[in-house]
């Protein structure tokens, strides 16, 4: 369901060319601080200059955020990035995502 939806809005929808999706509203990561995975995502998130725009959510700390995390998409697993309401999971997805939105 993640990728898709985020695929549909930045592109025709083949998966191979994501295009410049348009800049989002809201940006939320859940994440572990002990992730690898999630440490790709949050080193990506530095390398653009995003900490500023991006709500984060610990999931590993917080019940509250785990349980929404649960709430949003069926599972636990992070990094998540929800992009106006649309959960991503995968971290190179979520990176490609961020570098092809807010890359320049
Ligand atoms: N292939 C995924 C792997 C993500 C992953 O394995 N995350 C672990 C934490 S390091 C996780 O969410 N574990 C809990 C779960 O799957 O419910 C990615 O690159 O994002």
């Amino acid at each position: 369901m993640c990728a898709e939806t985020n695929q549909k809005k930045g592109s025709s929808g083949n998966g191979s060319d994501l295009g410049s999706p348009s800049k989002p509203e809201r940006l939320e990561l859940y994440f572990f601080p002990d992730c690898p995975y999630c440490r790709k995502v949050l080193g990506a998130i530095d390398d653009l200059g995003l900490k500023d725009k991006v709500v984060f959510r610990d999931a590993r700390n917080d019940p509250k955020e785990k349980e929404s995390l649960v709430d949003l998409t069926g599972r636990t697993q992070v990094p998540c990035l929800v992009i106006d309401g649309d959960p991503m999971h995968e971290s190179e997805d979520i990176k490609q995502y961020l570098y092809q939105t807010f890359g320049g």
